[in-house]
């Protein structure tokens, strides 16, 4: 079997861009407008998981149950504010290393994606002017399982041409890595994820490792 890696796969929160900060205030704001308690640690739980699944992680500390039509209307008001949040994202705002791996993937004939559970991928690529940049994107609107399910990098790798074990990912989340190792694909871990024992490689993030030493 040749398991050299020709692709990878790259999470976009927290691992091209950090739109954290713009999730949580946006959840913030709807959250202080129901009275439910939210805040910075609720928060970390959110990282890689879908928009609804976060709302059922933020009703947690809810003091009444809320109906499912609440809940849409719920995650679809978080989500204008958060679209407004990311309104103002630029190029400068990738995360360090982001864009040097890149070009140094594809110099070196490796293919590139996005794997990644929002569903708001083409609004952040194109506010970072990366809407061309990758092979192939797979996000939160190709999928109906979010990680840990596999899905999102299984689709990715299908849309690249590639078998999973020649894909590598690359995930700051805990979530995201159960989801590559489920899917049969190697793992770089970054920034939280760089903690996380099962990660395959770690890095603090983009711009602390050589991208090269892992796909030679
Ligand atoms: P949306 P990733 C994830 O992006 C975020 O980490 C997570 O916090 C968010 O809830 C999820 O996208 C869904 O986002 O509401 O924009 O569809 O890390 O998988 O790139
Ligand atoms: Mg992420």
């Amino acid at each position: 079997m040749n398991t050299a890696i020709q692709g990878v796969i790259f999470d976009l929160d927290g691992v091209i861009v950090s739109t954290d900060n713009c999730h949580y205030l946006a959840w913030k704001r709807m959250a202080d407008e129901e009275g439910i308690p939210f805040d910075r640690t609720i928060n970390e739980r959110l990282r890689g998981v879908s928009r609804m699944e976060s709302l059922s992680i933020i009703l947690e500390k809810a003091a009444r149950e809320y109906s499912e039509e609440e809940k849409q209307a719920m995650a679809a008001r978080k989500n204008g504010y958060y679209v407004e949040l990311i309104g103002s994202l630029t190029p400068d705002d990738m995360l360090p290393g982001a864009l040097d791996t890149l070009e140094l993937l594809k110099a070196n004939g490796v293919k590139i994606a996005i794997g990644s559970s929002s569903r708001n991928t083409p609004i952040i690529l194109r506010q970072l002017r990366l809407e061309n940049a990758f092979h192939a994107v797979a996000d939160g609107n190709a999928i109906t399982r979010s990680k840990p399910d596999p899905e999102v990098f299984l689709l990715a790798a299908k849309l690249l041409g590639l078998a999973p074990e020649n894909c590598l990912v690359v995930e700051d989340a805990d979530a995201g890595v159960e989801a590559a190792l489920a899917g049969g694909m190697r793992v770089l871990g970054v920034g939280g994820a760089a903690r996380n024992p099962k990660a395959t490689f770690a890095a603090e993030s983009l711009a602390a490792v050589d991208i090269r030493t892992i796909i030679q």
